[in-house]
């Protein structure tokens, strides 16, 4: 079974403490446990990175090796065409995810590159929403969406 890679971008290793009001207490490693656990026998790739080569090498990895894709871009959703070309070349399902609702924030975090070529979007969930995002993966997997 090819897994789910669940990528996840820049300052979010910081979650837990930062900007709380916005993102809430809950840390990347309880993230990752809670969407593990959600994945159940399917396999889950876990990855962050403050680094746009290093999220763009994980994204030509899961096009080689990936089910589907889970990207939490964070700001690089607002500035990288790079990222937006290295994910068009991903054949299966992509869920772009963010913590808080984008579209309610300041007018810089309106418009997402990703959202060109993402299957479907996730925003304001809060971290809770990372499980349902893996939920949904599945469902997408199996219908042989894109
Ligand atoms: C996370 C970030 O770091 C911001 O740059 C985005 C996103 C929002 C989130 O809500 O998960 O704007």
């Amino acid at each position: 079974m090819k897994p789910i890679y669940v990528l996840n971008g820049p300052n979010l290793n910081r979650l837990g403490k930062r900007e709380p009001e916005i993102y809430g207490t809950t840390t990347l490693a309880e993230i990752e446990a809670g969407c593990r656990d959600a994945a159940g026998d399917r396999p889950v790739e876990f990855r962050q990175t403050n680094s746009e080569e290093r999220l763009i090498d994980w994204v030509h990895e899961a096009i080689d090796e990936g089910a589907g894709i889970i990207i939490n871009p964070a700001a690089f959703t607002f500035t990288s065409l790079a990222l937006l070309d290295a994910l068009k070349m991903f054949k299966g399902p992509i869920i772009e995810f963010h913590i808080s609702n984008i579209h309610r924030r300041e007018p810089i975090y309106h418009r997402s590159y990703v959202s060109m070529t993402a299957t479907t979007v996730m925003a304001g969930l809060g971290a809770e929403g990372y499980p349902l995002a893996v939920r949904a993966m599945e469902t997408l997997i199996a219908r042989e969406v894109r």
